[in-house]
């Protein structure tokens, strides 16, 4: 085997965004753009030796080809031996999970997780550190950095690696292993939660449906729910990952995800229904015509983690982002344990995981996790929720409703704006910015602003500080609107607006969050000046 060194120029975009590079797959296709990225990341993380790679994606588009070359460089680059999933199949929770058990150097994932796929679709790449979890933003600009000079990379000139068996084969002197991508997480999972328990739920008729949208889950769902826990055979829909997606957008909210949203809401609906993305680490939870929002789950979990095998010793802490809402802050207080508030993005909880500070985490975009592993992770989420109903033996609705009249119901809902020019934008944020000072103690109907600032944070492990992380719009009752643009789109701009509100009144926990929320909602649009900026009547998603 030869290794060259090819000769390169710099491309001037390969800024990570919130999660890792995601681009058009045209723009990963042109000459030298992804081994330049690979090498940026190689060169910035470097390659002690005896050095392990854990290498997977969700199976997208593009996945196979990238997986090759990224195999020949790390030849090139000097790694002993990389993991890779059969297929080039890896889940981002289960790549987070071989990355800790087989304690590597780290790995590459594959993935533009929700965004869709195919030839014209999105592609993306992401380094996660030795502790499983994405690369802080430290790492993360470094390699950007990286990127902006990069003058050569290094390949091996080698025949490609069968990825559809089992088994070892070398590159020169590394070593690749093609590994089974289920087994490993699937026995981690058996060993936080009460598979006993949810097996004789499901022998009792309780009936599921977990809706893998043709992305990564699929064979995890089919081993764990079906294999291992008995659920029938059509539980699992759209299991089978391809390339496109089967065209769908494999993003589990309540537009994207409408196939299960229509059977959970008919007359003879399952019991429990879910969803998981692209690259299987978000999850939409759903009872019988009833949607449980991500930020109403987190607090649920946490209220309810002493019922889980893995979480029975109780809880460190908890941490959500910002634009979550406060509901898991009620139980943290409840519980006698800090809540923590960070940027979005999951790459903020991995410090606080580290330092022992918390064990739950989640975000309002359909993300919940634990320290189990350094990233979120979907099938987790609905196995908590499978023991919690082994448990309790209770509807979704009751639940939920029982949590509310205990804790009182931080009323939720996020509007998207997808696809709007960028210009337009840029230009409600910079009016938002200007506006700070005449918003202050300005009234709205009922409504007063007590405060508003563009949110910032600094780590409380390595002092690490990240600013212009979202507008936030306070009012004296404690309701907010945050405006925030989303970091992982590839084209245009995508303006996020988050609303909450608090209801103690349990007579009013029936009705609809867009109801409940209307006041906010016409304050949020008035003061951005939204329909006149970007000719938007309504936002492409609601959640
Ligand atoms: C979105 C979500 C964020 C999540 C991120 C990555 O980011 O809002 O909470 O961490 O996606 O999730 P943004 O910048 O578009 O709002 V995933 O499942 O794409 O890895
Ligand atoms: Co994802």
């Amino acid at each position: 085997m030869q290794i060259r060194t090819v000769a390169t120029t710099p491309f001037t975009d390969q800024k990570p965004g919130t999660s890792g590079l995601r681009k058009r797959v045209p723009v990963f296709q042109q000459q030298h753009y992804l081994e330049n990225f690979v090498q940026s990341i190689f060169d910035t993380i470097g390659t002690p030796p005896g050095s392990t790679l854990v290498l997977g994606g969700d199976g997208r588009y593009y996945n196979r080809e990238a997986i090759q070359v990224i195999l020949k460089m790390a030849a090139a680059n000097g790694y002993a031996r990389v993991l890779v999933g059969r297929g080039g199949i890896l889940s981002t929770p289960a790549a987070s999970c071989l990355i800790r058990e087989y304690r590597t150097h780290g790995g590459i994932i594959l993935s533009a997780s929700h965004n869709p796929g195919g030839p014209e679709g999105d592609f993306g790449i992401k380094y996660n550190g030795g502790n499983g979890g994405p690369a802080t933003e430290t790492v993360t600009e470094a390699i950007f950095a990286a990127s902006r000079k990069i003058a050569e990379f290094h390949i091996a000139d080698t025949a490609d690696i069968v990825l559809d068996r089992d088994g070892d084969h070398e590159i020169g002197d590394m070593t690749v292993s093609v590994i089974d991508p289920v087994a490993a997480y699937a026995g981690l999972m058996e060993s936080l939660f009460d598979f006993a328990a949810i097996r004789s739920l499901l022998k009792g008729g309780f009936r599921i449906r977990f809706d893998a949208m043709h992305a990564v889950t699929g064979p995890y769902a089919q081993e764990i729910l079906v294999n291992r826990l008995g659920a029938l055979p059509d539980s699992v829909m759209n299991a089978v990952p391809l390339p496109d997606f089967g065209k769908g957008h494999p993003d589990p909210n309540l537009t994207y995800a409408h196939e299960l949203v229509e059977i959970m809401y008919r007359a003879d609906a399952p019991d429990f229904g879910a969803a998981s993305d692209g690259d299987g680490d978000r999850n939409m939870i759903l009872g019988k015509r009833f949607f449980v929002t991500p930020s109403d789950s987190l607090a649920l979990l946490a209220a309810n983690a002493y019922l889980v095998p893995g979480y029975r010793r109780g809880l460190a802490g908890i941490a959500r982002s910002m634009p979550t809402s406060a509901a898991a802050d009620r139980v943290a207080r409840e519980l006698g344990i800090p809540c923590f508030e960070t940027p979005t993005g999951w790459k903020f909880f991995g410090n606080l995981m580290d330092a022992g500070k918390v064990t739950l985490c989640g975000e309002e975009s359909f993300g919940t996790g634990s320290d189990h592993i350094r990233e979120k992770d979907g099938l987790w989420a609905v196995l908590f929720w499978l023991n919690i109903l082994a448990a309790r033996r209770q509807p979704v609705e009751t639940i939920l409703m029982e949590h509310w009249a205990h804790y009182g119901r931080n009323v939720y809902s996020r509007h998207d704006y997808e696809d709007i020019p960028a210009d337009a934008a840029n230009s409600v944020m910079k009016l938002l910015h200007d506006r700070f000072a005449e918003l202050q103690g300005a009234q709205f109907g009922n409504l007063q602003v007590k405060r508003c600032d563009d949110f910032s944070y600094t780590d409380p492990v390595d002092g690490s500080v990240s600013t212009g992380q979202g507008v936030r719009i306070m009012f004296t009752d404690g309701s907010r609107i945050v405006f925030r643009l989303s970091g992982t789109g590839t084209g245009g701009a995508t303006l996020r607006i988050y609303l909450e509100s608090f209801e103690p009144d349990v007579s009013r926990h029936h009705l609809d969050a867009q109801l409940l929320l209307a006041e906010l909602i016409g304050i949020a649009s008035q003061i951005s000046e939204l329909r006149e900026r970007t000719g938007r009547e309504q936002p492409t998603v609601i959640t």
